[in-house]
């Protein structure tokens, strides 16, 4: 609006141009008052004390030209302002986005480096355990289980059966075993079992000399172990075999001694007399089958006394472990035992978990099927 009143201000004022009207002694009131007062502005009051006659004599078209100009101008402002309102915006936008970036570049770099000192830390609580472990030597609960059961009858009631550490004599070694406690008499270590079929049997020479499985469950102690076991001096262990038919008949078969040759003679057992309901296999009925004296094989060393073949069942045979699914056993032209018998795939897949041998324990003439068995070790004789 004060757009409009600076423009009438500009215009020619009626009162300003009385030197013109005297030099010209012409007057441009009376003749607007002629072409307007009655016909646009009758009746208005006067605009800031005007006389009603002067407003009226600007022209209709001016006045409305004057308006859009003002619009125009107005309208230009707005847009001028919604301009540089977007523009302040953005700018605005983007430096809210530009701070929170560093904030978030800030949070990173901290994240990162808790990330490192975590690490680090990790890193020393490891090296401390494996200090702790390192300097810390391995406590052990006896020598074998028969020692550890002699050492503990005076003073518990009752000794459990579970895991135990054992240190053999003459050996720095000291490992777990599982000693059974309660059958016949407590005292035997556990040198294989087998319960569920869960544990692979198909194993090279390396594992059945250090032994796998689970202690608690079906395992193979490895016959390093069972070496320095039964190496201790002044001492004879016998052998027990317990076996489970898939009709739940129990058997055995029980050895006066058992021992092992060293691991540059493959392990070679020998084996006491014979007593049980299970049958001498071990021995079988014919020299040819005696698996006394012989020396370990497996699937990757090969010592079966097939050399080059043998002939079994009108079959040629050259590795008794690959015949039985290349297991590990003191394999003698194959024999008539080998208790960590696995099924191979066709009879697993039709629900026969082991393939445990020990063709001697039959029912009328037909070798039961074996489900589970164990075969533990005990001292029969001590220096004491
Ligand atoms: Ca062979």
């Amino acid at each position: 609006m004060w757009t409009t009143i600076v423009l009438l201000l500009l215009l020619p004022h009626p009162l300003s141009s009385t030197d013109t009207e005297n030099s010209t002694g012409f007057n441009q009131s009376e003749i607007g008052s002629e072409d307007f007062s009655d016909a646009s502005v009758k009746g208005q009051t006067p605009v800031g004390g005007v006389k009603g006659r002067d407003t009226c004599s600007i022209p209709c078209d001016i006045t409305v030209k004057l308006l859009r100009d003002e619009k125009h101008s107005v309208c230009g402002q707005l847009q001028q302002s919604l301009l540089s309102f977007g523009r302040s915006t953005r700018k605005l936008i983007r430096d809210v986005m530009e701070e929170q970036q560093r904030a978030l570049d800030i949070l990173s770099s901290q994240v990162t480096e808790l990330m490192t000192k975590v690490q680090t830390l990790s890193f020393e609580v490891q090296r401390s355990n494996s200090e702790i472990y390192s300097v810390r030597p391995v406590q052990s609960h006896g020598r074998d289980c028969s020692d550890i059961k002699d050492s503990l009858v005076s003073v518990v009631p009752k000794i459990p059966s579970g895991i135990y550490i054992v240190h053999p004599e003459n050996t720095d070694s000291s490992f777990e075993v599982f000693c059974e406690m309660d059958y016949m008499g407590g005292g035997w270590t556990v040198v294989q079992r087998r319960t569920d079929g869960l544990t692979d049997f198909k194993r090279p020479w390396a594992d059945y000399a250090d032994g796998f499985g689970n202690l608690a469950g079906e395992h193979w102690l490895g016959l390093k172990k069972m070496f320095y076991i039964v190496n201790q001096k002044e001492t004879r262990f016998q052998l027990h075999v317990a076996l489970t038919s898939q009709d739940d008949v129990t058997s055995y078969a029980s050895y006066d001694d058992f021992s092992l040759d060293s691991e540059t003679q493959f392990f070679s057992v020998h084996l006491g007399r014979y007593a049980g309901s299970a049958g001498d296999a071990f021995r079988g009925y014919e020299q040819e089958q005696n698996q006394d004296t012989a020396p370990f094989s497996a699937s990757d060393v090969d010592n079966d006394g097939c050399n080059p073949f043998c002939s079994i069942d009108n079959r040629t045979v050259e590795s008794c472990s690959t015949q039985h699914n290349h297991t590990g056993w003191w394999f003698n032209q194959c024999g008539l035992a080998n208790l960590n018998g696995s099924p191979e795939d066709a009879e697993q897949s039709q629900g026969q978990r082991t393939n445990i041998l020990w063709d001697t324990w039959r029912q009328n003439g037909v070798p039961h099927t074996i489900k589970s068995v164990t075969i533990k070790i005990r001292r029969i004789a001590t220096n004491n």
